[in-house]
């Protein structure tokens, strides 16, 4: 099997209640690289296109709450990519199954999440779950030059006009 990479986000509650450090030491028991990661708040139009194959579904509305902080008053994510051979099988793995109460206790979802009386998932962590997914996500999610290693094609473009901020 090749490389690959998948895109890992812990959701806002992972914040909230300080679990990054937990999370990202049983990551690591896959064994995969870090080759990029950052905190980011999400807007609606990033969780409208992230979870766009679920726009239909009656649990969206408050999944587009969760995933942009407004259930938890906390706006922060923290996105990454892991890279290495199977990354997204053992990502998925080490997160458990979509229902925290149907995941393995010991994976991070059976550890940390929890179901909402809304019925919605509060599941901690987004994890790819196949080739298709990742490359959409991770190119949602990163530009090129945020991640290092060239996992995927790119190309030059030269901009006019551009309005972009700068430290002053
Ligand atoms: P996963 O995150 O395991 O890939 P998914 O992509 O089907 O699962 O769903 C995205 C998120 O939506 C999931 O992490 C939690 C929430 N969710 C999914 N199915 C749900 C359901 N039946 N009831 C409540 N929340 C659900
Ligand atoms: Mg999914």
């Amino acid at each position: 099997m090749d490389e690959e990479a998948t895109l890992v986000i812990i959701k806002p509650d992972g914040l909230k209640k300080s679990l990054t450090g937990n999370i990202l030491s049983r990551l690591a028991e896959a064994k995969l690289k870090i080759i990029a990661s950052k905190i980011v708040k999400v807007t609606v139009e990033l969780a409208n296109e992230h979870y766009n194959h679920l726009k239909e579904e009656p649990f969206y509305p408050e999944l587009a709450k969760y995933i942009t902080g407004v259930l938890h008053g906390e706006n922060r994510v923290m996105a990454l990519v892991y890279y290495g051979e199977n990354a997204i099988s053992k990502v998925r793995k080490i997160a458990g199954a979509t229902n925290p109460e149907q995941a393995d206790p010991v994976s991070i979802r059976g550890a940390y999440g929890r179901i909402l009386t809304t019925g919605l998932f509060e599941n901690v962590i987004h994890a790819s779950s196949s080739s298709d997914e990742s490359e959409r996500e991770i190119k949602l999610w990163f530009g090129p030059d945020e991640i290092t290693v060239v996992i995927y094609e790119t190309e030059e473009v030269i901009l006019e006009n551009v309005k972009k901020e700068f430290w002053k």
